[in-house]
Formats: C-alpha cells, sequence, structure tokens
C-alpha cells in the first residue's frame, strides 16, 4: 500500500510539472505571435515646430508669458523617426527659445537664438505621452510628444 501511495504521489507530480510547462511554453508562444502579427513598420516623420504667440493675450493680466509652441502636439507610432525642425519665429532682439524633454528616454535640450533653428531625431521607440517645454516661457510652452502603439 505505501509502494502503491509513493507512485500515485511521483504521477502526480510529473503531471503537475507537464501541466506548468504547458502553460509557461503556451504562455511563451502566444507572446511570441503577438509581435510577428505587428506588420508595423516605421515611418520618417518630419515635424515642423515653430515658436508662436497668443494674439491679444494680456501677460500681466494673466500672469504669463504669451509664447507657445505650434503645432499643439507631436504624435508618432512606436517605431518611427521624427525629425523635429525647431523654428525661432522671433525677429531680431527677441527672445530665446527652448525644445526641452526631461523624461527619458526622449530627453534633449535645444535652445535657439530669435530666427534661428535646429533639427533634433528622436527615436520614438517607447510608447508613452512625453511633455516638451521651453525653459524660458512656463507655463504657457508646455505640449506633448504623444507615441502611440501600432495598431497593426
Ligand atoms: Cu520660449
Amino acid at each position: 500500500m505505501g509502494k502503491d501511495n509513493n507512485k500515485i504521489a511521483l504521477l502526480i507530480s510529473i503531471a503537475s510539472i507537464i501541466i506548468v510547462a504547458g502553460y509557461v511554453i503556451s504562455t511563451v508562444t502566444s507572446n511570441t505571435s503577438v509581435h510577428n502579427t505587428s506588420s508595423y513598420v516605421g515611418v520618417k516623420r518630419d515635424i515642423f515646430l515653430f515658436t508662436s504667440e497668443m494674439a491679444e493675450f494680456n501677460e500681466t493680466r494673466m500672469g504669463m508669458p504669451k509664447d507657445t509652441f505650434t503645432p499643439d502636439t507631436i504624435s508618432a507610432y512606436k517605431g518611427d523617426t521624427l525629425v523635429i525642425h525647431f523654428f525661432n519665429a522671433e525677429a531680431e532682439g527677441g527672445d530665446k527659445h527652448s525644445f526641452t524633454i526631461y523624461s527619458k528616454p526622449y530627453n534633449v535640450n535645444i535652445v535657439l537664438d530669435p530666427g534661428q533653428n535646429k533639427t533634433v531625431t528622436i527615436n520614438a521607440n517607447t510608447t508613452g505621452i512625453y511633455q516638451y517645454i521651453c525653459t524660458f516661457h512656463p507655463p504657457t510652452m508646455t505640449r506633448h510628444l504623444v507615441v502611440l502603439e501600432p495598431t497593426k
């Protein structure tokens, strides 16, 4: 009787191992197949980003600068390459502006004098919403880079 119980215990152990192993393999396989079905190939997106000003904005009354970014939002799919052409549209004698992201992995800080432009390339390899700012004009020069998971 004791021997039979040991055999049964051994068989249950083996069966448990097989079930767990099968579950692990099926999980790994299904994760792999999810990756394989994603057919999205990243593209290069040229973004022209300008400094601008809100018309008839009373800086004194509002207690903040009238300066903004145009466009409002930069969007990409994960896998895209963003080539951002940043222009300081101020006339000579105007303000400096920056394009600054503090969040990893997209940390960047470009500072432009009036009339200057610079280009920065961002590999959009991580999804999420990332704030970009001009360090000289908070809070109005605050916008977002949105990196989306491809839908196909
Ligand atoms: Cu600014």
